[in-house]
């Protein structure tokens, strides 16, 4: 058998990524946690991972313990600012402990200003759908700035604004569970202004951070490449999806399945993309499908699936993802700001993570600037509309007891955080299935 190893360059971040309230528990003044009581979701977020109670020392603990130097997690827009004219120093407070925690374990803090929660107060004015959204969330995010800055110099903006906007404006998976195009790509434009307005903020007030916003990008395939119809509907799936948001940030003007908004001021505003990969579709004409535009999305029969048959397991398009971003935005630094797979007994994610590792790699061997890693996630955590039926932590946890279950993805995962790569001999120990493909005769 081969043996090779697949290193990274000197100073690669290795983490794990978290939002808010997926792991904080007890969030009760958002949109989401509203959505959950009105029934919409699989179970109640509740306590979460506790992190709000203090159990964020000993996740962050585990993350230090296997070689982890950095961490993406997300603040709670409607703790810090519970109503228009409150701001909750104590919530502050407790961000700065949880920063200053991460750096005294050595680990380098990312944080996201908005990951898919509103406070109440916004939503009751329509979040999103309106331009008034813009100055709100730049006092907000200059609170924040000041407040963490001392321990923070890597921002994350939005989190991906597609799935936000498709999730409550096309299906009605997120609040508010509105179904109306227009208004989806009104929300994209105002989330593509909130990130400018977030960006000028930031290095307004500390003129060394880095920052970005994580894009949720879906590649595409069509079901039956021959066939001009199933290309058509790819062709428009995956424009509506992909393209909207990053084109205004490269040209100052989003194009929509409709038409184009010119955002001038959104143009250029960026220090690195932030690319969340997972999976690629396959798309098919069919009729039977209006409200996606007779597009239908699934997995091929044969695929590698996750549990629930949410993720596939198709490492290829990450590299695809990284060179995607490479064309669109040449030489802008890149970091993986989430990738993982939903399984409770672990038995895909070693090979997923090895994997995708291997297509990264192939792509900093092609100099793309590719910066990081942040594996979805740390422990499991609250999966939205699908509660806690999907399983996404390198450790699992009892949402009963609080209990942490440490997976055999933690060792596969702490080991190629501390050889800053991968070897064969870590693929023969964690996933020995997929030897022949990482390292063929
Ligand atoms: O849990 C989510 C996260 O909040 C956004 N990206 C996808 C993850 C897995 O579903």
């Amino acid at each position: 058998m081969p043996s090779a190893s697949f290193h990274f360059p000197k100073g690669f971040l290795w983490g794990t990524a978290t939002a808010a309230h997926q792991v904080e528990g007890s969030n009760t003044n958002n949109n989401w946690h509203r959505w959950e009581q009105e029934g919409h979701t699989n179970g109640k977020s509740g306590l979460a991972c506790d992190w709000w109670g203090g159990r964020w020392k000993e996740d962050f603990d585990r993350a230090a313990e296997t070689g982890q130097n950095a961490h993406r997690l997300s603040v709670e827009w409607s703790r810090i600012q519970p109503a228009p004219d409150r701001w909750d120093e104590d919530a502050l407070e407790r961000y700065r402990s949880m920063l200053r925690g991460l750096r005294e374990r050595g680990i380098t803090p990312m944080v996201t200003l908005h990951h898919f929660t509103d406070p109440l107060w916004l939503a009751e004015m329509g979040a999103w759908e309106t331009e008034a959204v813009v100055p709100l969330f730049e006092k907000f995010v200059r609170k924040v700035v000041e407040a963490l800055k001392e321990y923070c110099s890597l921002w994350c903006t939005v989190n991906e604004p597609n799935v936000y906007a498709a999730g409550g404006y096309l299906s009605d998976t997120f609040p508010p569970g509105k179904k109306n195009v227009r208004l989806a790509m009104s929300v994209l434009a105002n989330l593509a202004r909130g990130h400018a307005a977030a960006y000028r903020a930031i290095h307004a007030l500390q003129p060394e951070a880095r920052a970005g916003y994580a894009w949720h990008y879906r590649p595409m395939v069509p079901a039956r490449p021959w066939s001009p119809l199933d290309r058509l509907v790819r062709n428009i799936q995956y424009n509506g999806l992909n393209i909207t948001f990053p084109s205004a940030v490269s040209t100052g003007v989003m194009r929509t399945p409709f038409g184009r908004v010119r955002i001038p001021e959104a143009k250029g505003t960026q220090d690195f993309l932030g690319i969340n990969y997972y999976s690629v579709d396959t798309v098919a004409f069919d009729l039977r499908v209006p409200g996606e535009l007779f597009g239908r999305r699934f997995y091929p029969k044969d695929a590698d699936l996750s549990d629930s048959g949410f993720n596939v397991n198709t490492p290829e398009g990450l590299f695809d993802s990284l060179r995607w971003a490479t064309r669109l935005y040449p030489d802008l630094p890149l970091i993986v700001t989430e990738n993982g797979i939903e399984c409770a007994d672990d038995h895909i994610r070693p090979r997923y993570l090895a994997q995708h590792i291997h297509q990264m790699w192939r792509g900093v061997n092609f100099n793309w600037p590719v910066k990081g890693y942040f594996h979805w996630s740390l422990v499991d955590n609250f999966e939205w509309e699908r509660g806690w039926t999907q399983r996404f932590g390198l450790w699992g946890l009892d949402v009963e007891t609080q209990a942490r279950l440490r997976r055999p993805s933690v060792d596969l995962y702490a080991a190629i955080c501390k050889e800053n790569g991968l070897t064969s001999g870590m693929v023969e120990k964690y996933c020995p299935e997929v030897y022949e493909k990482l390292f063929p005769e």
